[in-house]
């Protein structure tokens, strides 16, 4: 069955003032009567609570609080990102979908979302935690025409975004950055962005930007093992919140700070991200592959390195690595 197909239904049902009869939405569409109860059907299994009486017709009640293309594309406010949008109701990782979709020559800009993923992924093997019916999980293709080493900065573009989208829908929370691809709210993880590159020694092919946010996530939702360290927009706002509405926010916003970003390179998201961000002053141990450095993190670089003043007085940048914080 035809997806545009239901997706005018649901426009007709939509612009309906009140009930539609399955006579008028078969006249319009050019479609059978049964196969208008088809994609009635269709629309139901997808969340849109549809109550239907003999002769008055279709009436659209509830819509399903679900990143479905119909709630997220009429709230964008972008030239390329989303305007590609694939939505699967479960998958293993959006950021895998995207990557096959990206070397398949899918357009940058192009997202990817799922209301689950079996095998979501953070950094370095570890898993995101991505159940149905509750969360944002999302993915981004990007072609940025920079060299490879530059793109690392696209991890706190994002976090930026992310900021600005919080800020926008609930100005009363105060989200922080948590170097290099983490949001936090109180001290608790509410949203975490996964970058993967594949280029070669000097050109991207391309770039999957991944952001999981916890939306509507209750503190026992969580698995014991996050449980004191992630926190959901539900959570903090104290209500349900509207998925696709956070989804379309941070997709705008997105939009704004990678373009912005292109143009004019990483340093003028330094001073909002320093402001915001949750380690600075703190004691922190950072490692690398190698290396492990401890000291009191004193700012951001401008290409987006994080300052330490290690424990034996030194100053240093450090482009990468996973920090932990000592005196939570
Ligand atoms: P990360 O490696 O910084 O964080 C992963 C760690 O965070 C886990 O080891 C666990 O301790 C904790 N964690 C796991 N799930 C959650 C959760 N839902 N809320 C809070 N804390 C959690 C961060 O990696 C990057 C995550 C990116 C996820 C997106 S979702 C869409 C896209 N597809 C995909 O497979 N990954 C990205």
């Amino acid at each position: 069955m035809e997806h545009r197909t239901t997706q005018a239904v649901l426009g007709l049902l939509l612009n309906a003032n009140g009930a539609i009869s399955g006579q008028s939405i078969s006249k319009i569409l050019g479609i059978t009567r049964s196969a208008v109860w088809k994609h009635i059907e269709r629309l139901r299994e997808s969340g849109y609570e549809i109550a239907s009486a003999t002769r008055r017709g279709y009436t659209l009640g509830a819509r399903p609080n679900c990143p479905l293309p119909a709630e997220v594309l009429p709230h964008l406010r972008t030239k390329t990102v989303g305007q590609a949008y694939r939505f699967l109701t479960e998958t293993d990782s959006t950021n895998r979908v995207a990557g096959e979709l990206a070397k398949a020559g899918a357009p940058e800009g192009a997202v990817v979302t799922a209301d689950c993923q079996t095998g979501g992924r953070g950094r370095m093997q570890r898993r995101w935690f991505s159940p149905a019916g509750a969360n944002l999980y999302m993915s981004v293709i990007l072609r940025p025409a920079m060299p490879p080493a530059q793109a690392q900065g696209i991890a706190l573009v994002a976090a930026a975004a992310s900021l600005r989208a919080i800020h926008d829908l609930f100005p009363n929370l105060l989200p922080q950055v948590k170097w290099p691809n983490d949001v936090f709210v109180h001290n608790r993880k509410l949203a975490g962005i996964l970058c993967d590159m594949q280029s070669e020694a000097d050109r991207i092919h391309y770039l999957v930007l991944g952001i999981g946010i916890n939306v509507n996530m209750a503190e026992s939702d969580f698995p014991p093992e996050i449980r004191p360290s992630a926190t959901s927009l539900q959570v903090e706002f104290g209500g349900p919140v509207n998925r696709p509405q956070v989804a379309a926010s941070w997709l705008n916003h997105f939009e704004q700070a990678y373009t912005d970003w292109l143009e004019n390179g990483l340093a003028r998201f330094i001073p909002e991200l320093t402001e915001q961000s949750i380690l600075l002053g703190r004691h922190v141990v950072l490692r690398q592959e190698r290396t492990v450095f401890q000291g009191v993190v004193t700012g951001l670089s401008r290409n987006g390195g994080l300052r330490m003043r290690l424990d034996d007085g030194s100053e240093r940048v450090l482009l990468a690595g996973d920090v932990h914080v000592q005196d939570w």
